[in-house]
């Protein structure tokens, strides 16, 4: 059977992305459409060796399509969405305005595939915040060797996960920073602390405890996807890297796991490569992975500091695994579901 699909937000990084690696999957499309803002109507985007005309997503009528890809913010999100889904077309959304419904699945196929079976109980399904979907993709067969009860992280994520803009405002510091020895200048200095050659402890917005809410969102996200028992605490941090977010972990399981065996389950893991050897170059860096799409895991070692604990490092391409490669995987999960398939066909016949 073949679908037919809308991807919202196409001319932007992860909208771009998702016609790209909705192409190289050879996803089975009926007819793909390109959507997004009245003012990019008309544009051309890639779409394998072809290309779309951009159109209009505030008039596209969604009830000729059986999938709508959406990459267009929360705020834009929470209107449209519920109205997409009440033509009978599932939404896979790349924002966050729903992740945490209860009654809407939060997946990442190789985690938590089952959830999928609530599909159409608002017919939307969020795409994971990006650092979280390598996160749990990662903590995901530990928690299911022996149990996971705490986890600490770090993160250190890259300019396109704040969007085009952000990669536009890095390229931008860094053509214009004056460099004297140590001392770096701007000519017209930002008010903000600047991404190029900095580390910004803030993503999102700030909470009322000073946390922000990316790192409410790992927490409650990851509990979402693994378990409400996990206890997670995070600090989230931009640097100044383009695409590629990495996480520096430290798990507290809830009875002992050697290294050797830790290695030999992240090797069998879906989704996950291994690539760790205690020597330079020996470990997975955002450069060296962007446009892949894996999860890598690097860096593992024993946490001496507790009884059962493991430190290690997770670098996975953000705008692929962490977002489009995510979303595709969804809808590839998606239809390979009967009930999904008999519900297309119908309405691929009423009209
Ligand atoms: C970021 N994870 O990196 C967030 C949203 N994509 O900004």
């Amino acid at each position: 059977m073949q679908y037919r699909i809308a991807v919202g937000g196409a001319t932007g990084n992860v909208g771009s992305e998702m016609l790209k690696i909705l192409a190289q999957r050879g996803f089975p499309a009926q007819s793909v459409v390109a959507l997004a803002s009245a003012r990019s109507a008309g544009k051309q985007v890639a779409f394998g060796n072809t290309s779309l005309t951009v159109q209009d997503l505030a008039t596209f009528d969604f009830a000729s399509v059986d999938l709508a890809f959406l990459s267009t913010g929360g705020d834009n999100s929470r209107q449209i969405s519920p109205r997409i889904a009440a033509t009978g077309c599932v939404v896979i959304d790349n924002s966050s305005a729903f992740r945490l419904d209860p009654e809407v699945p939060l997946v990442v196929p190789e985690v938590n595939a089952p959830a999928l079976a609530g599909w159409n109980n608002r017919r939307i399904l969020p795409v994971g915040n990006c650092s979280i979907i390598q996160l749990v993709v990662a903590l995901k067969p530990l928690h299911d060797a022996v149990g996971i009860k705490r986890v600490v992280v770090s993160t250190y994520q890259s300019v396109s996960g704040g969007g085009k803009r952000l990669v536009e405002q890095l390229a931008e510091e860094i053509a214009s920073a004056e460099l004297s020895g140590s001392q770096v200048r701007w000519p017209a200095p930002s008010t903000q602390a600047p991404f190029a050659f900095n580390v910004v402890p803030y993503i999102g917005s700030f909470m009322e405890d000073g946390s922000t809410s990316e790192e409410w969102k790992m927490t409650e996200e990851t509990r979402k996807m693994l378990d409400p028992a996990i206890r997670l605490t995070a600090t989230c941090v931009r640097v100044p890297v383009m695409v590629g977010h990495s996480v520096a972990v430290n798990v507290e399981l809830a009875s002992p796991l050697t290294v050797a065996a830790a290695r030999e389950l992240f090797e069998h893991a879906p989704g996950i490569v291994v690539q760790d050897s205690p020597q330079p170059g020996g470990y997975a860096t955002p450069w060296q992975i962007a446009g892949t799409d894996a999860v890598y895991v690097s860096r593992l070692r024993r946490d001496p500091t507790i009884e059962a604990g493991l430190a290690f490092w997770v670098v996975a391409d953000n705008i692929r695994k962490g977002a489009a490669l995510n979303a595709v995987q969804i809808a590839e999960a998606l239809i390979a579901r009967p009930d999904f398939q008999q519900h297309a066909m119908q309405r691929q016949q009423t009209r």
